[in-house]
């Protein structure tokens, strides 16, 4: 459901913050949105006409792990905004895109994927995930069609009860099968769209269904403005993404990210960040020989956030042992991560 009034929703980073200085903007105002839509003058009105009616609404990607949800929202924003990678579990918490064309916003929520959780983090995942299907007037449920039919998003995800959104299935990654798989699992699933996030293929179809289904409602965020959340958190994302790359088995899901220090008022900016793991023997492994490790993944991520801020960045990266985080809330808290009421 949208926001009853535009001052419960979060400040924006447009388009132009993040690829150029890292600014980031007030949510739009109703007013402000809807005279930006008005003709100024009479040769705009053939255009001015199609946008009057405006659509807006929340839309929820969800999905088990590993299914394309994260690649999905980059794709439609067409910005990095949700880290990626072909290790299950990397989104931990809802990411916000928005999306502006023709006329239609989407405020999109990239979730963790569904399962079942086993400690305390991943209870905090699976909340953040039903929470933004919960809240969603459209639901793409998104499913990796190189698995073969997938179940009704009530089995994949254990729900007792079906969203109140609206629900479009998207088949994914159907550039790694061949067609006639693809048609076989489309009929299969009427009204189901066959995508591939990571080519583009389809995604303007889905795109164009989600924007049907949204209601007519003024825009609530500014027309360049891609997501909701602060620089310093997609820094400490991006380089929890380059852990993920570089480490192997356990080790990565026990990295979490703190930044200490943001300063954008330094050149280059300068970042003070904390990988936190479970255990001595995995900050041992973070650090690797003579440090080699711990270099390569600050300069790999150092990259990373340079293009998101669009300047120099200087990152000084630390690694320290916090025990057994992912299973006790208050440490997790301290991270960001939410448990459910009541847990
Ligand atoms: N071939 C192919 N690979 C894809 C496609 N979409 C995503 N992938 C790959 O699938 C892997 C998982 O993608 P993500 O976007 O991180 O998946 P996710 O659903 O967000 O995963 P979690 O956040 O872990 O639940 C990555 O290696 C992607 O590059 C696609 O359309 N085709
Ligand atoms: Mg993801």
């Amino acid at each position: 459901m949208l926001p009853s009034a535009t001052s419960d929703l979060p400040s924006a980073i447009s388009h132009s913050a993040i690829s150029h200085s890292a600014i980031s903007h007030s949510a739009i105002s109703y007013q402000r949105s809807a005279t930006t839509d008005l003709p100024s003058a009479i040769s705009d009105l053939p255009s001015a006409i199609s946008h009057l009616v405006t659509r807006a609404g929340t839309v929820a990607v969800v999905g088990k792990p590993n299914a394309g949800k994260s690649t999905l929202l980059n794709r439609i924003v067409g910005q990095k905004l949700s880290i990626t990678s072909p290790k299950p579990q990397s989104t931990r918490d809802r990411i916000v895109g928005i999306h502006t064309a023709d006329g239609v916003q989407m405020i999109i929520s990239d979730t963790p994927g569904l399962l079942n959780p086993q400690y305390a983090l991943q209870h905090a995942m699976r909340a953040s995930a039903l929470a933004a299907l919960g809240d969603a007037d459209v639901v793409v449920y998104i499913a990796d069609a190189t698995q073969g039919p997938p179940p009704s998003l009530e089995i994949a995800a254990s729900l007792a009860r079906l969203p109140r959104g609206q629900l479009i299935t998207a088949l994914n990654k159907t550039d790694s099968i061949s067609v006639s798989e693809r048609d076989r699992l489309t009929t299969g699933i009427p009204g189901s769209f066959p995508i591939s996030a990571l080519t583009g293929d389809g995604v303007e179809m889905l795109l164009a269904e989600i924007a049907r289904r949204l209601p007519e409602s003024p825009f609530l965020y500014a027309e360049d403005d891609v997501g909701t959340q602060p620089l310093r958190f997609f820094a400490s994302e991006l380089i929890r993404e380059t852990a993920l790359e570089q480490l192997e088995q356990e080790v990565p899901y026990s990295v979490a990210c703190e930044i200490e220090e943001f300063r954008e008022d330094r050149t280059p900016v300068y970042i003070r960040a904390v990988m936190y793991v479970e255990r001595e023997t995995q900050k041992h492994i973070l650090i690797g020989h003579k440090g080699s490790r711990i270099r390569e993944i600050g300069s790999v991520a150092r990259i990373k956030i340079e293009e998101l801020v669009g300047g120099q960045v200087y990152l000084d990266l630390w690694v320290k042992v916090l025990p057994n985080w992912r299973r006790k809330p208050r440490a997790m808290r301290r991270f960001g991560y939410r448990l459910p009421e009541g847990s």
